[in-house]
């Protein structure tokens, strides 16, 4: 029998495509003139969703400027930001789809680091990180999202709890889709931009994977931290994802 956890989780692997595909149509067709203005990042570097999202407009090379929020300080979150996303999370992503600073219709806000990793190509400059002309790697990014999405709640529990059992056997699932020296080979895709945040803070806390049975996952996040796009969201303070 699926527990709930397991059902929520399928239910929003199936809603991510989709929201995808509508912001993707949104983003084509909303206006007449290209888009050409950097897009707004809101983020907060202590939090590896946003984290996740950044490293993907890095490595795009996409334009973007970046604005930090402040999410728990005693003033809570400004109103513009509220106003922005209602679910008052970061990432959030504002994509302009016209050069007319006025008109409030030709921008598209994304907020969450899936969809925005997704929706990459649609910001100015930015190029796919999702290998759409090579179906197996395609096949091993899907697989790599897949098994880190399961992981995310087992870390958070060994990581609160005692036993770590079941964390380091979800961490050989993973080690067993790493090709190398990237997730899908030699270039940086979704996957790499997905897992690096959560794998690079349990390697920070509990050493080299190395010595738990994961040499790939090891040898990766060593790739990934040599890559300045990975390295310069790297901060020495950072949150959990709970
Ligand atoms: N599903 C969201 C989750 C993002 C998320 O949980 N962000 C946390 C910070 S790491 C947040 O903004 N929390 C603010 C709050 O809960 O009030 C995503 O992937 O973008």
């Amino acid at each position: 029998m699926m527990t709930i956890p397991k059902i929520l989780s399928s239910f929003f692997l199936l809603l991510v495509p989709l929201l995808s595909s509508l912001l993707a149509n949104a983003l084509s067709s909303s206006s007449s003139s290209s888009v050409t203005k950097p897009a707004r990042f809101i983020t907060n570097k202590m939090c590896p969703f946003a984290q996740k999202a950044w490293i993907a407009l890095e490595a795009s090379n996409a334009d973007y400027s970046l604005e930090q929020v402040s999410l728990y300080g005693a003033g809570g979150k400004p109103d513009w930001f509220w106003e922005l996303n209602p679910q008052g999370t970061v990432p959030v992503l504002v994509v302009s789809t016209t050069d007319d600073s006025t008109d409030d219709d030709a921008v598209v806000v994304i907020p969450d680091s899936d969809l925005i990793l997704n929706d990459i190509a649609q910001v100015p400059g930015g190029e796919t990180l999702i290998p759409t002309d090579d179906p197996e790697a395609a096949e091993s990014v899907k697989k790599f999202r897949q098994c880190l999405s399961e992981f995310l709640p087992i870390g958070k529990k060994a990581v609160l709890g005692v036993s770590k059992g079941p964390m380091w056997s979800k961490l050989k699932e993973l080690d067993a889709l790493v090709v190398g020296p990237y997730v899908c080979g030699d270039y940086v895709t979704v996957a790499d931009c997905a897992g690096f945040p959560f794998l690079w803070r349990i390697e920070n806390e509990y050493g080299n994977l190395e010595k738990k049975d994961c040499p790939n996952l090891a040898n990766w996040l060593q790739t990934c931290k040599q890559n300045p796009a990975f390295s310069k969201t790297v901060q020495s303070s950072w949150w959990w994802w709970w």
